[in-house]
């Protein structure tokens, strides 16, 4: 069975709580929720992690070599400033789709860079919560190819 990380970064945690116009107003818990029954329909499985901290989230994709075949990835902020995030996902070169809740092309210009973008397999932006179900079909589609 194909599994999955749902890896979501900082500030994430506060979903639901704050900036409901920009952010919606479903909670971390609940995405996290609908992922793993999503994945599960697709036929994986799902884990879900998310941290505040940039050394965090690249130990948790070095650590995703031995443990999933394939990662959805909301760095947040740090798609747009990290290039140790990017060199994470390359050097492990774990299938990953980069997602965003809010249409970051649509938003202010330093949004417009993601480090992410040039190593992930795909970007999903713009959808809300629902990007994450969009995320993991592509996710398992293409790992189904592979
Ligand atoms: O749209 C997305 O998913 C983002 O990755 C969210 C990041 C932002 O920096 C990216 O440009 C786009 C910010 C996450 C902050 O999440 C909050 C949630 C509730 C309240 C405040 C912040």
């Amino acid at each position: 069975m194909l599994s999955l990380l749902i890896l979501n970064g900082p500030n994430l945690n506060l979903l639901g709580t704050r900036q409901p116009k920009v952010y919606g107003k479903t909670t971390l818990s609940e995405i996290e929720a609908m992922c793993v029954s999503i994945a599960t329909k697709a036929g994986a499985s799902a884990t879900c992690v998310q941290s505040n901290h940039e050394g965090a989230l690249i130990d948790a994709i070095h650590d995703a070599r031995a443990k999933h075949d394939g990662i959805v990835l909301n760095a947040g902020a740090y798609t747009h400033t990290s290039v140790a995030l990017m060199d994470a996902i390359a050097s492990t070169q774990i299938p990953t789709v980069e997602l965003h809740l809010s249409n970051i092309h649509a938003r202010e210009e330093f949004r417009h860079k993601s480090y992410i973008a040039p190593v992930a397999i795909g970007q999903i932006c713009g959808f809300g919560p629902d990007g994450y179900r969009l995320a993991i079909e592509a996710l398992v589609a293409h790992l189904s190819k592979a």
